[in-house]
């Protein structure tokens, strides 16, 4: 593996004390191959993201990418968006991630400006949105702050515009849940994760991560104000739902 994309191997000596996950400079730095091998369909996911922008940006408006990490989403944007005058904001509130992200928006070379910003989402004022983003991130803040959020986001999309909110999701029926972390392990295991990295990285994100079902996220998007919501894609335990203002 080159040295643009060096493996993770973060979890794979035991760890005296699992501590909480944190998207520091060791996960940044190897976080291409660690979301690949942790994330069924997420290749598939940026490369429909982009599509998704294509369909919905609006011209002159703008594009936002919360919880952006490297840029992954925000390039494949910015690759197929049509109209020139859109301008993309990548917000992620970890700065080995931004850096990084900077780096990688530099060596592309479309023509949509991408501005990232160092900045925790929840303080953000969302104006003349046309397609905002949150690709497994908001499965990060404690579930009380997510409706605030997508109030936040929805009162800043413009008519017709569409939050992508993609996440680790789970099941109210135990045999689908059972079946879902089955093949979940086993996804993980074919992409070269042992059983002790998967249990420790597990301890570390237990407090971290908190995933919830589709019916909780179509009903929050509801509350929030989306006249409707979908669910475009899912692989495994991986969902990703289209909500249009
Ligand atoms: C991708 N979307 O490659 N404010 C800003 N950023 C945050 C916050 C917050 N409150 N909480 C977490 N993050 C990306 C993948 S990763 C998903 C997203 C994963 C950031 C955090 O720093 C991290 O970079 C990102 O959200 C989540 O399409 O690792 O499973």
């Amino acid at each position: 593996m080159s040295d643009k994309n060096p493996p993770d191997a973060i979890y794979a000596r035991p760890h005296e004390q699992i501590v909480d996950f944190e998207f520091n400079d060791d996960v940044a730095r190897v976080f291409p191959d660690m979301i690949r091998r942790s994330v069924p369909g997420y290749g598939s996911l940026i490369t429909m993201i982009g599509l998704l922008a294509q369909e919905y940006a609006q011209a002159g408006s703008n594009i936002y990418d919360l919880g952006c990490s490297l840029g992954a989403a925000s390039l494949s944007m910015r690759r197929r968006i049509p109209h020139h005058d859109c301008h993309i904001i990548a917000v992620d509130n970890s700065e080995a991630m931004t850096e990084r992200c900077r780096a990688n928006i530099a060596e592309d070379i479309s023509p949509i400006e991408v501005d990232v910003m160092c900045s925790d989402i929840r303080n953000l004022i969302f104006e003349r949105a046309s397609v905002v983003v949150l690709n497994f991130t908001l499965q990060f803040l404690p579930p009380e702050q997510r409706l605030p959020l997508l109030d936040n986001i929805h009162a800043g999309l413009l008519p017709g515009g569409v939050l992508v909110l993609s996440e680790k999701i789970v099941f109210e029926n135990e045999d689908e849940s059972k079946l879902q972390d089955k093949l979940h392990l086993a996804f993980k295991m074919a992409n070269g994760y042992s059983e002790l990295e998967i249990s420790q990285k597990r301890s570390a994100l237990e407090n971290v991560l908190i995933p919830e079902t589709l019916l909780q996220h179509h009903c929050r998007l509801k509350q929030a104000g989306f006249q409707q919501s979908h669910t475009w894609f899912q692989c495994i335990n991986f969902a990703s739902i289209l909500a249009q203002k």
